[in-house]
């Protein structure tokens, strides 16, 4: 087979939808995010062939200059890898690029593979990993929608050196957040066993688990490439307490220490934590989403305010910073004035850490943007509509009064405000220890 050369690129962010979930505060200043699907799709594919990784998502490049950063690469095969609010760039690249065999995957593919072909994609990837299929693509090409049902275990992980590892260390202002700046994410689990209605990563698949001793050879790769801080970046790391359990295991076994951290979720076996802390763990990020049972049964959440609560005791308890997603600006009547009023000092009283509030947005794909519809707030379906025509920063409307949402983005802000003070006081005392 003739030698190829590939081109694996994320999306500019250029012309993506508008989301309102993330307030200025947080939205990070310096952080480029590892592309980790792309980099475990070239370190699966098989030798001989040249691979080139390219991250406009993280580098800031519009859709004219990654168009050129593509075409001066002259690829025989083109892989975009595509985020659903980026829809605009991907159908924009896959217009102007010259590549004579050009696929798309990621999550984006899930349910608009069809749409993606029209626009141009020979191919389209759709499942949760794509490894073994695409390796064998890249010497068939095959054409049309591939099913992929790629094993989390039979690949290799994400090998880092594509890129320039030392830029994607968090630096600056963003650095702050944790404990080492030379921090970088692994998977160690594909998919998500909870059914939260305001997401959609449930709907793609099942949950699948890394092998624990496959997890501490990538956190030892990590190491020698010079990470102190390995950040479990998966959709919910602790949800089957036996790997993780056999994952501290083998930290053990190997004698292996390093800072890590991860996202999870509130329901897990706690009396792992105080062997997690003994192995390095220093942060856990999880979606709390609300303080009020009523307001965790709207969002098919699965989990009570009395079990926020001990996994807050059990966390502060062994001294792990809790870094807890909020939603607000839920429907009237869930959230309440009174649960506005009292949600600061709950936070505290719980020892939360680091409170990120996001405002509620209906992402594409979501029960809670199928209930919208259904409770005939909004009159036609804008997600449907947009897919069959992207426009570029399109907006979806706000689903309620504008008074509504002028209210929410006021409290969220003044609720960020607040906690600056105290909580976040810690991220900005750190941020000039580092200067
Ligand atoms: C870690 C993560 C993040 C991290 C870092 C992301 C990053 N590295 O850029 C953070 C927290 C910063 C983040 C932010 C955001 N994220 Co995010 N994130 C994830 C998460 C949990 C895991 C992604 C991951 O690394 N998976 C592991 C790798 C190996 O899998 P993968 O990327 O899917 O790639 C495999 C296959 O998809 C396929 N594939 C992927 N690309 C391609 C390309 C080709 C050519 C082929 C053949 C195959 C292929 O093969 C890969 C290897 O097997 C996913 C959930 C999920 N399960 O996907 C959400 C997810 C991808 N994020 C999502 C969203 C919406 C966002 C944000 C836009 C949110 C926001 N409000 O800003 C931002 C965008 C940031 C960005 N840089 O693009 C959505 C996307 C939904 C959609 N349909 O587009 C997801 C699915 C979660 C959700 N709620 O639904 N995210």
């Amino acid at each position: 087979m003739k030698k190829q050369k590939i081109v694996l690129s994320t999306l500019s962010t250029e012309g993506q939808f508008v989301n309102w979930t993330t307030q200025k505060h947080f939205t990070p200043k310096t952080v480029k995010y590892m592309p980790l699907g792309i980099l475990s799709l070239a370190s699966n594919i098989p030798d001989g062939h040249e691979i080139v990784i390219l991250d406009p998502a993280s580098e800031g490049w519009g859709i004219e200059e990654t168009i050129q950063k593509i075409e001066a690469e002259k690829p025989d095969i083109l892989g975009l890898s595509a985020l659903t609010r980026r829809v605009y760039a991907l159908n924009e690249i896959l217009k102007k690029t010259s590549a004579s065999y050009k696929v798309v995957g990621g999550p984006h593919a899930t349910y608009y593979a069809d749409e993606i072909l029209q626009k141009g994609a020979d191919a389209v990837f759709v499942g949760q990993l794509a490894d073994k299929e695409f390796a064998e693509a890249v010497e068939t090409k095959p054409l049309g929608i591939i099913n992929c049902k790629t094993d989390i275990n039979e690949i290799n992980f994400p090998r880092r050196h594509f890129l320039d590892i030392e830029s994607y260390f968090v630096r600056g202002e963003d650095a702050t957040v944790f404990e080492s700046n030379k921090r970088l994410p692994i998977f160690s689990s594909v998919g998500c066993p909870r059914k939260c209605n305001y997401c959609n990563v449930q709907l793609r698949d099942k949950t699948r688990y890394k092998n624990p001793k496959t997890i501490l050879d990538e956190m030892e790769y990590l190491y020698s490439i010079d990470a102190r801080s390995v950040h479990f970046f998966d959709d919910n790391f602790n949800s089957n307490s036996k790997n993780l359990k056999e994952t501290l295991d083998e930290m053990e076994k190997r004698n292996f220490y390093v800072e890590w951290s991860g996202r999870g979720q509130v329901i897990m076996d706690l009396s792992l934590v105080e062997r997690m802390v003994g192995n390095g763990f220093k942060r856990i990020h999880s979606g709390i989403e609300a303080l009020d049972d009523k307001l965790l049964k709207f969002w098919e959440k699965g989990q009570t305010v009395r079990q926020v609560e001990e996994f807050c005791k059990v966390m502060n308890k062994n001294n792990v910073e809790i870094l807890g997603f909020f939603i607000l600006g839920s429907p009237y009547p869930h959230e309440t004035e009174e649960y506005r009023r009292i949600l600061p000092q709950k936070i505290r009283d719980l020892g939360i850490n680091y409170p990120y509030f996001s405002i509620l947005f209906p992402e594409p794909d979501t029960g809670y943007y199928r209930s919208l519809l259904r409770d005939g707030i909004y009159k036609e379906d804008h997600w449907a509509k947009f897919m069959k025509n992207p426009i570029r920063d399109f907006e979806i409307p706000y689903p309620y009064s504008e008074q509504k949402r002028k209210e929410v983005i006021d409290y969220t802000n003044r609720i960020i405000e607040d906690f600056k003070k105290t909580n976040y006081k810690h991220r900005e005392e750190l941020k000039n220890l580092k200067k």
